[in-house]
């Protein structure tokens, strides 16, 4: 009997185990309980809900609004059907904000988050056990959660100046990373294609830098050109309405402007901020230009701190990415100003006159209450002082970074470069490269050869979607989905609970959310090695 007894409640907690897996949840939470039992949520169910919960409480509503086509009501205080969400203010500041625990029983749903927006993130999990089909009853199993993220720093790059994506497809992307558990929307706003923020003081940024006359046709260097205008820009209006959208759904907006390369559009419309004075085109090609701002040139610093001067004030964030990579230095070597430079300020070479570039701005940047961030590029010459590093290619400049105790944002082109090829046979137009969603997933920003003081450097990571052969707002969804589900994982789970076996049928649920969603995504992106 004893034994029977034993036997059935190994049986049983088995069950539980198994059923706890079968939580289709993305990213996979810390700790989750599947209960035996279902909630069902109907347009009578209502929000319980202090006035503070209001992101929360929009968020969820336009969610169901727009898939299931009811909003709840909310309520001042409810016994039965809830949805409840609830934020205790803490004396001491909770060490992870981003926590929350969520519940469902007979009675309805409980979300607890240590912030507002923790709270906001156990919606989106809330979210995820929603059905994917149209209903009025939605039908949810009971369950406990417990949850927190790995990593802090959970981003996605958008690269707006290859190809200019309107500020309605922005907030789109926007929701797709509040959905995906990500927390920060880096915006890359200037490269050799396109200036694309106004700078009130300098209005030839919007006349001429935001315009190119021509795009080249198929992969780098082209069949011919498409003799076609490609212009866009973002006005600070538009700018403070997407920086107010991505705050309401608990979003940095780090902007990027690129410095001292990648700077074409800017010296066509302000050509003497060159080494050569011009005449300089925005560039309807890709690669890496060899005309950059002039190092040597007061002008230039003077230029670039009036851009700051009004990019800053539109960004709450605490960090400023001023690029920094990709900056030939032939230019530089030719340059009397330049050259002049080098030996003022005792520098060695054309590196070192880079480190310069970027401590300066540095200093100027940091006098606004800011920090920045640069691609590793920023290492060579010696690292600014207070800067951040953003490794892309590979890990090496994270790693020295991190050794340097300076922090660093992983992001190398073999795991999280979502412009490469989800499959071998792709039949759309990429860069190039091979990264297939498994490979995302199997991403850890914390490289082995890092001890553990060193490693807490290491913020967090982010995918870069860099857009030169990415012509339209289905093709950017394309080229996420669905791998992003598989970094947002990568980067919120603790790692013992990474497994790819088990991600797989999430996945596939996930897949049914994007088609609920009436999104674009990669069918072979599904498919390992095709
Ligand atoms: C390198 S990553 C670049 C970009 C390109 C990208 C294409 C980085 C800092 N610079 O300018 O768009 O490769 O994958």
């Amino acid at each position: 009997m004893k034994q029977l007894l034993l036997t059935a409640c190994l049986l049983l907690s088995l069950a539980a185990i198994s059923h706890a897996q079968s939580i289709n949840i993305i990213p996979a939470p810390v700790k989750a309980e599947m209960k035996n039992g279902q909630f069902t949520i109907t347009p009578k169910t209502v929000i319980v809900a202090a006035a503070a919960e209001s992101k929360s409480v929009s968020f969820l509503n336009d969610y169901l609004d727009k898939l299931y086509g009811f909003r709840l009501k909310t309520a001042a205080k409810a016994d039965r059907n809830y949805i409840k969400l609830v934020t205790p203010v803490f004396v001491k500041k909770p060490d992870n904000e981003e926590r929350y625990t969520l519940n469902v029983d007979a009675n309805g749903v409980s979300i607890q988050g240590d912030s507002y927006q923790g709270t906001f993130i156990g919606i989106q999990t809330l979210i995820q056990l929603l059905p994917p089909v149209k209903s009025n009853a939605l039908k949810i199993p009971f369950t406990s959660i417990e949850d927190y993220p790995r990593f802090g720093y959970r981003g996605m790059m958008l690269d707006v100046s290859r190809h200019f994506f309107t500020v309605e497809f922005v907030k789109q992307y926007i929701d797709f990373l509040a959905l995906h558990k990500m927390n920060t929307f880096h915006w890359h706003l200037t490269d050799d294609q396109g200036w694309r923020i106004e700078i009130k003081k300098h209005p030839e940024l919007t006349t001429i830098s935001s315009c190119r006359e021509s795009t080249i046709i198929g992969h780098h260097p082209g069949k011919g050109e498409d003799h076609i205008k490609h212009c866009g820009i973002y006005t600070q209006e538009q700018v403070k309405e997407v920086v107010k959208y991505a705050a309401d759904r608990f979003i940095t907006v780090i902007p990027e402007i690129e410095m001292p390369g990648h700077a074409m559009a800017a010296l066509a419309a302000y050509p003497e901020l060159g080494c050569t004075g011009g005449p300089y085109k925005v560039q309807g090609t890709w690669g890496v230009l060899q005309d950059v701002f002039c190092a040597g040139n007061e002008k230039t610093f003077a230029f670039l701190q009036d851009v700051l001067d009004e990019v800053i004030p539109l960004f709450p964030s605490k960090y400023i990415h001023v690029g920094g990579d990709e900056c030939p230095k032939d230019r530089w070597k030719v340059c009397p100003k330049c050259q002049k430079r080098i030996k003022d300020e005792n520098l060695k070479d054309e590196h070192a006159l880079q480190s310069y570039f970027i401590h300066r701005m540095e200093k100027y940047i940091n006098s606004k209450g800011k920090q920045i961030i640069g691609w590793d590029e920023i290492l060579e010459g010696g690292l600014a002082p207070n800067a951040t590093v953003m490794s892309w290619r590979g890990e090496k400049g994270g790693i020295e970074a991190a050794k340097q105790h300076h922090n660093v944002i992983m992001t190398p082109t073999g795991w999280c470069y979502f412009d490469y090829s989800q499959s071998k046979k792709e039949d759309s137009l990429t860069i190039g490269g091979y990264l297939p969603v498994e490979k995302v997933y199997s991403y850890d920003p914390q490289p082995k050869e890092l001890s553990a003081e060193d490693a807490k450097y290491i913020l967090g990571g982010q995918a870069n979607l860099w857009t030169e052969y990415i012509t339209s707002p289905t093709k950017v969804q394309y080229m996420v989905f669905p791998r992003m589900a598989a970094l947002s994982e990568a980067l919120w789970s603790p790692k013992e609970k990474k497994n790819w076996k088990d991600f797989e049928p999430r996945m596939n649920d996930q897949i049914k959310r994007y088609q609920f969603w009436n999104v674009n995504y990669n069918p072979k992106g599904i498919k390992q090695g095709e």
